[in-house]
Parts: C-alpha cells; structure tokens; sequence
C-alpha cells in the first residue's frame, strides 16, 4: 500500500498506564471477607476466564442488555453520532472491543479516542483491532480503573469531550457512587462536555430473574469463577462445589443482587486469614441497579448533567442516555 504522508494524518497507537497496584486485589478480598456481611468488589469477575464467561453470557437467549443495547445504538446511530458532535474527543470507559464502539467510532469520526481499561490485555487487544479497522484514527490507550480518580491524557484531542460508557456498567455502582463518578466524569468533559450512558431500565421481574439466572448455568459459573481466581491468584482453598450462585431482583432497592451461597458450615482460608462461613451465609458479589428514565435523569441532574436525550431498543428494555454538562 502506497502512503501518502502529506494527505492523512499519521496514525498514533499509545498507551499509558495509571498503574493499578498488584496487591489491590488481594487486600480488597480480605477487606470483603472480614465484612459482616462478606462481599467482594464485582470488578475483579473479569480475568481471562472470567471475561469470556462474559461473553458467553452477552450471546445467551436470556441476558437482553447486550442484545438491545446493539440494537438501539444500530437504529439511532446518526442521531445519537449528531447529539456527540462530529470530531470530538471521545472518552471510552472500557475497552472499547464491542460492536457498539464501532458503530460509534465510524459514525462520529472522534478527533482521539481514549478508551480506558483495568485489564491491559483487552485494553491492547482491542485498541490493536480498532487501529486497523480505523487508520485514520488517534487512540490514546489508558491501563487504569476508572472507578478511580483518573488523569485522562487530553493532549491529543480536540472538539468536546465526550465520555461513553455502554453495557450498564454504572448498574454496578450504588446511587451514591453513581452519583460521584457521574461528577467525576462531569469535571473530566468540562463545561461543553457530554456523555453517552448505556442504562438498563426497570421491568419485569421474572425477565430480570431470567437473565441472571440462566438455564445453562453460564452467570453461576462467572460468579463462582470469582472464587475460583481468588484460589488461583491468592492462593485460597474455597471449594467451588460448596457454594451456589444465587442471584435475585431486590425490588425496593431496584437492583439485581448475585450472591455466593455458602451450602454447609465451613472455614476457607487465605494465607494467615480465616474465614468461617455459616450454612445459607452468603458472600454478596454484585448489584445491577435498573433504572426508570425518570429516575437517571435525576441522577445526573444531581451530578451535574442535564439528560438531554434518551434512544430506547424497541422493546423498550435498555436505555442510552445523552447527557450534556449543565
Ligand atoms: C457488565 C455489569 C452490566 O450487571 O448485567 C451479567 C454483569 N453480571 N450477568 C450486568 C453481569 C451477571 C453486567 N454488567
């Protein structure tokens, strides 16, 4: 292929890393377990083995988010590529592999995109396969956990910031955190900023039950591969078939709650640490906060957006917000 340096830019891969400390898993896990009610962060579900159970459970019948989320982003793209403004900056939190990015990345045409991961593997893998679908583009690749405060390179960029976040990963926060992040991120896109938020709304529950509790066992065997990791990196002994996945939708809290059930009276331990467990005492590994449209408005509203627009699938089960700073 001939290069033509004068006409097109030159295409930059970068990365840097905000680094994430080794031993951060390791005391978090210890910090969960001493709990009164023992619970462990759900970011550390996504190791290898634990990111392609994920997968494995975006392609099952049951788990709708995945499914809807691509579809309404596919039916509104211009739309939604118009309310972000053609060559602003974009901001992604995650990796940035999913077709959703794609769809994105072609239609808004981002002056830099700067997708932010806490596993640097997919980080890499992904921002490789974005460079060669998009040679025109500049991607600044950052390793860090944006459940942190983060310095965000802007160096490149130009335009707006814009911040996407899909795949109601913010479901993952309590209001309150979700109400911190979102003014995280408000201070990050500054003033002219905005933000694409993917959201799962509130339904049914028997649809909600149905979708963490799939008939193949897939969502169990992501949750007790949590502790499976905590065996393999930490050097634990829980024993996988004393435990069962239990997952419920906690109505008046409007989330899905996974658990870890311990099935008989036990003791696991983790170096010079000691846990007993109860029989039926469980170790809580995830909430996946729903949402009404009304009520993520006010959320963001609070934190210093203004939901401006709001594209839904046509079965109306999974939101994307737009949000402007206010
Ligand atoms: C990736 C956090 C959006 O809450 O639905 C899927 C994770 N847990 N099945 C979700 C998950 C169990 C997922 N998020």
């Amino acid at each position: 292929m001939a290069r033509s340096p004068g006409r097109q830019r030159a295409a930059r891969l970068v990365f840097s890393s905000s680094i994430v400390p080794a031993d951060d898993f390791r005391e978090d896990v210890i910090a969960g377990l001493s709990l009164p009610r023992k619970a462990l962060p759900p970011k550390y579900f996504y190791d290898a083995a634990g990111s392609r159970l994920f997968e494995a459970i975006c392609r099952l019948k049951e788990y709708y988010p995945t499914r809807s989320e691509l579809a309404l982003t596919r039916a509104a793209i211009g739309d939604i590529a118009r309310f972000a403004g053609n060559g602003s900056t974009l901001i992604e939190y995650g990796s940035g592999e999913s077709m959703k990015s794609r769809l994105l990345i072609e239609a808004l045409r981002p002056s830099a995109y700067i997708p932010v991961d806490i596993s640097a593997d997919a980080l890499r893998q992904a921002a490789a396969t974005l460079q060669r679908l998009f040679p025109w583009l500049a991607i600044h690749a950052v390793h860090g956990d944006f459940s942190q405060p983060l310095k965000i390179p802007m160096a490149q960029g130009r335009g707006r910031r814009v911040v996407y976040f899909p795949g109601s990963t913010i479901g993952n926060l309590t209001p309150e955190e979700a109400h911190a992040f979102l003014r995280m991120t408000r201070g990050q896109v500054g003033p002219s900023g905005a933000m694409l938020v993917g959201v799962d709304l509130k339904k049914d529950a028997n649809v909600l039950h149905a979708a963490y509790n799939d008939a193949k066992g897939v969502t169990a065997a992501f949750n007790l591969n949590l502790l499976a990791r905590i065996n393999r990196e930490l050097g634990a002994d829980f024993r996988l078939r004393r435990f069962r996945h239990y997952a419920f939708y906690n109505a008046p809290l409007g989330r899905i709650e996974m658990h870890l059930v311990s099935l008989a009276p036990q003791t696991v331990n983790l170096g010079n640490y000691r846990y007993a467990f109860e029989a039926g005492e469980s170790i809580h590994t995830e909430n996946s906060y729903k949402y009404s449209i009304g009520e993520f408005r006010a959320l963001a509203g609070s934190a210093g957006f203004r939901g401006e627009k709001v594209w839904l699938d046509s079965k109306g089960l999974f939101s994307l917000h737009g949000l402007i700073a206010a």
